[in-house]
């Protein structure tokens, strides 16, 4: 499909200069919504064969976009309308930045010397001031002979150092304007090494290291930027040479398969607490790690050792013996070179306590992921779904909700890196859709989606996107009627139901067959197994309605203790 500039043969416009800059530098899928001024935008890219993936919700594709950064170390790019499709995709934009994915929100706008003088213009607003503090880098292009270096710096600032959000403003007007063919291919710039590797000094390698050998009780903590930097064979021997019992944040699992004998995940109130020296690899001492202080590290005095690429994370929240700024692939590459061959294995008394207590869990939870309880409790589903990735462990994992995100991370093992997707730092609804569908279409696996029911309502319409675009994967809403059980009632006995519960008996199966998948209904351990095995099995669609019951869960997943109590309530 050619534009009338096109058309004339020597000459190209805005619409096509952004389409070849991003070409120009690998950037081939894009996670959309159309409208004024970008629908041919959309249309033009596609036509250029570039992927353009049209979503229900901006939110939604901007959701996608994000976990597409993360999985490729690309920028996930999420293109947008003007105002309210922007202020939609703006959360994801926000999200992306928080979790440190490279992120680039490309959103039309309507006229400057309008939206300046607030004259009411065609969705209104002046979007590059509304987007600036929510990401890294806000950037506008008013002229389509910047294009090509508007493309180069937004790609740059989303990958390098910290990834992040970047807003990418593209006024109707550049759209439309027109330039020599040309000059316009010679504008473009091509981002040389996006990502450079930052190493990290000697001295600092050193410190870190000395202080290392002398610890009797190290731990290493791994976090998603671990997983995100793709340095897993250095990763793996960075934890098997040294010998260190390992923590896997979230999205870190599988990074080392969670079987691996080093591993502490089932250990964790005791690794934190007892811990001498804790060695934080892409992971940050926030709210998911309590600070780094209070009852959960306990008594013990402890050093830290960050690797970080962001010098500003060192002393966030604790002291840090060993700053360790760089990438992460260069920075354990060069611990492991500071080790060398002899490096002596931590006390036995201190990684046999840790494995002993890691088996003592792993064995006191086996029989209760065995119950074969109809309705299901948490336990016995996700026992099910256990074995199912244990089976298929190149599966991609995408979780949200309370309990059903909490007993999901803590029983289902992950075996391979970049397979466990969740709801990031923010802790947040709605990434489950967006997630699953560039999960599956940036990587071509299977995608198994564990949602809570109230998870899954935000961002539930997608399905139509997933039946559209034929992707495999698999959503098992965990159905127990509301958001962290269904049992609340209305305290004054009215009508109304409760704030947290919701259609009783509700048949989130019957929304994939209205849009041509397949919806199922498993009320056992037994039958869940069976539809999702066969959903992995044939890459259909598949919306499996896992009946739980609703009196399982509990308030707030495990991280009640952050809701505030209400003094008059208790009284
Ligand atoms: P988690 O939630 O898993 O604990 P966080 O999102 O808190 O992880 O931390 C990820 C950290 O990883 C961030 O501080 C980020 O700066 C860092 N990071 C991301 N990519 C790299 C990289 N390639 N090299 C070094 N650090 C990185
Ligand atoms: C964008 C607050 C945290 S968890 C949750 C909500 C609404 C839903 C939990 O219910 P669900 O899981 O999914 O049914 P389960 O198994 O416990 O019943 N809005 C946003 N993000 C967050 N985190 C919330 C609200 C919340
Ligand atoms: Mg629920």
């Amino acid at each position: 499909m050619a534009s009338d500039a096109e058309e004339a043969g020597t000459l190209t416009d805005g619409f096509h200069l952004i389409i070849d800059a991003l070409r120009l530098n690998d950037i081939e899928t894009i996670y959309h919504v159309p409208g004024i001024p970008i629908t041919d935008l959309g249309r033009f890219m596609q036509a250029a064969g570039m992927r353009v993936l049209s979503f229900r919700h901006e939110q939604n594709a901007g959701y996608a976009a994000a976990i597409a950064g993360y999985l490729t170390q690309k920028p996930g790019i999420c293109m947008t309308v003007s105002a309210p499709g922007f202020l939609n995709g703006l959360t994801a934009l926000a999200h992306a930045t928080t979790n440190c994915f490279p992120m680039i929100l490309l959103s039309g706008s309507s006229e400057r010397e309008i939206i300046d003088l607030q004259q009411g213009d065609y969705e209104e607003m002046d979007q590059l001031a509304i987007a600036k503090p929510l990401c890294k880098a806000a950037y506008r292009i008013l002229h389509a002979e910047d294009i090509g270096i508007g493309i180069a710096r937004a790609i740059r600032a989303a990958v390098s150092g910290r990834p992040g959000g970047v807003y990418l403003d593209l006024p109707a007007k550049l759209l439309g304007q027109v330039m020599d063919v040309d000059a316009g291919a010679a504008s473009l710039v091509k981002v040389i090494d996006p990502a450079p590797r930052q190493l990290p000094a000697p001295d600092a390698i050193k410190r870190a290291l000395d202080i290392l050998k002398v610890a009797e009780r190290p731990l290493i903590i791994l976090g998603k930027g671990a997983a995100y930097a793709q340095a897993d064979d250095a990763i793996r021997a960075l934890v098997e040479t040294s010998g260190i019992p390992y923590l896997p944040m979230s999205m870190a699992k599988g990074l080392l398969p969670d079987t691996h004998p080093q591993s502490a995940g089932a250990a964790r109130s005791l690794v934190l607490k007892e811990a001498d020296v804790v060695v934080m690899i892409g992971a940050r001492l926030n709210w998911l790690l309590s600070h780094g202080k209070g009852k959960a590290w306990g008594e013990a005095p402890k050093k830290f050792i960050h690797i970080d690429i962001e010098p500003k994370e060192m002393d966030s929240n604790r002291e840090i013996a060993a700053p360790v700024v760089g990438d992460i692939g260069s920075c354990v590459d060069a611990l492991l070179e500071g080790m060398g061959k002899n490096w002596a294995m931590p006390p036995a008394e201190w990684t046999g306590a840790v494995r002993e207590k890691v088996e003592t869990n792993v064995e006191r939870m086996a029989p209760r992921l065995q119950n074969n309880n109809d309705p299901m409790d948490y336990h016995g589903a996700l026992g099910a779904l256990r074995t199912i990735i244990k089976e298929r462990p190149e599966v991609i994992l995408v979780n949200e909700g309370a309990n059903t995100l909490d007993f999901t991370r803590s029983i289902i093992d992950m075996y391979q890196p970049r397979k466990r997707l969740d709801v990031g730092t923010w802790g947040v609804m709605g990434v489950g859709m967006g997630t699953a569908i560039a999960a599956a279409v940036e990587t071509s696996m299977p995608v198994l989606a564990i949602e809570g029911d109230s998870a899954f309502g935000f961002s539930g319409m997608e399905i139509e996107t997933i039946c559209r675009y034929n992707l495999p994967i698999c959503v098992v809403v965990f159905n127990n009627g509301g958001i962290y059980r269904g049992t609340d009632v209305n305290p004054t006995g009215g009508a109304d139901a409760a704030t947290t519960v919701f259609v009783k008996g509700a048949r989130y199966d019957k929304m994939m067959e209205a849009f041509g998948g397949t919806g199922i209904q498993a009320t056992s351990p037994d039958e869940l197994k069976e539809a999702v095995n066969a959903a992995l099995g044939s890459g259909q669609p598949t919306l499996v309605n896992a009946v739980i019951d609703e009196a399982a869960g509990t308030e707030s997943g495990r991280i009640g203790n952050l809701n505030p109590q209400s003094v008059i309530a208790k009284k």
